[in-house]
């Protein structure tokens, strides 16, 4: 059974929501570099308060320490993964496929959650995260099509790609999902 994935998708489509239900069901280290992110900040450490105005923004932390957190983490794991929110521009995916290249630890699916923006919209103002006011879901849904989409081309040319829909409850997604891994 495939135990290397990779979710990506616009904010508020549900990728932690379905990283988490994937990762339980399947006993994966489940890293997400937002809860990360969002950890360091609670603990208030140097690394947090560099992150937290660039988060309240809506924009990118910068690829450094993302991928300096990601690489200690994978280093220091011995099984299956599932990495959330990660990698969020080309930048990332290229030093991404250089780490798991020197792991010997290929991604076997990326699963791309696909939803409508007035949905994505609803969904993240009824969270109400710090984050999640209309302006700054806005511009990270802009820091999106420019930054990020651009890894669905990357990984897509590599046949990775598993499209998945992402309206409807959290069971019928998680159904979609798991019937195009496996
Ligand atoms: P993330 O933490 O990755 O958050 P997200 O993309 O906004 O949300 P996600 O898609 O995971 O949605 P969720 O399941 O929570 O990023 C936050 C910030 O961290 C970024 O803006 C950036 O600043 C920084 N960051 C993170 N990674 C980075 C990186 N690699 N490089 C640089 N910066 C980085 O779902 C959203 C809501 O919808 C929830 O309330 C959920 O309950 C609800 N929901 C989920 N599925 C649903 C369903 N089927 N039906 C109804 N509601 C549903």
């Amino acid at each position: 059974m495939s135990d290397r994935f990779l979710f990506l998708g616009p904010p508020g489509a549900g990728k932690g929501t379905q990283a988490q239900v994937l990762a339980a069901d399947r006993g994966l280290l489940h890293l997400s570099t937002g809860e990360l992110l969002r950890a360091e900040v609670q603990a208030g450490t140097e690394l947090g308060a560099e992150a937290q105005s660039v988060m309240a923004r809506g924009e990118l932390v910068s690829d450094a320490l993302v991928l300096a957190i990601v690489r200690a983490r994978l280093l220091s794991h011995d099984g299956g993964w599932l990495l959330d929110g990660f990698p969020r521009n080309l930048a990332q995916a290229e030093a991404l496929s250089q780490l798991l290249q020197e792991l010997n630890q290929p991604i076997e699916h990326v699963v791309l959650l696909q939803l409508d923006d007035g949905i994505l919209l609803q969904r993240l103002l009824s969270r109400g995260r710090d984050d999640d006011n209309e302006a700054v879901i806005r511009n990270r849904l802009e820091v999106y099509r420019e930054q990020t989409e651009p890894l669905i081309a990357f990984y897509r040319q590599l046949g990775l790609i598993r499209e998945v829909e992402a309206e409807g409850d959290v069971q019928a997604v998680a159904g979609r999902i798991s019937s195009v891994v496996s």
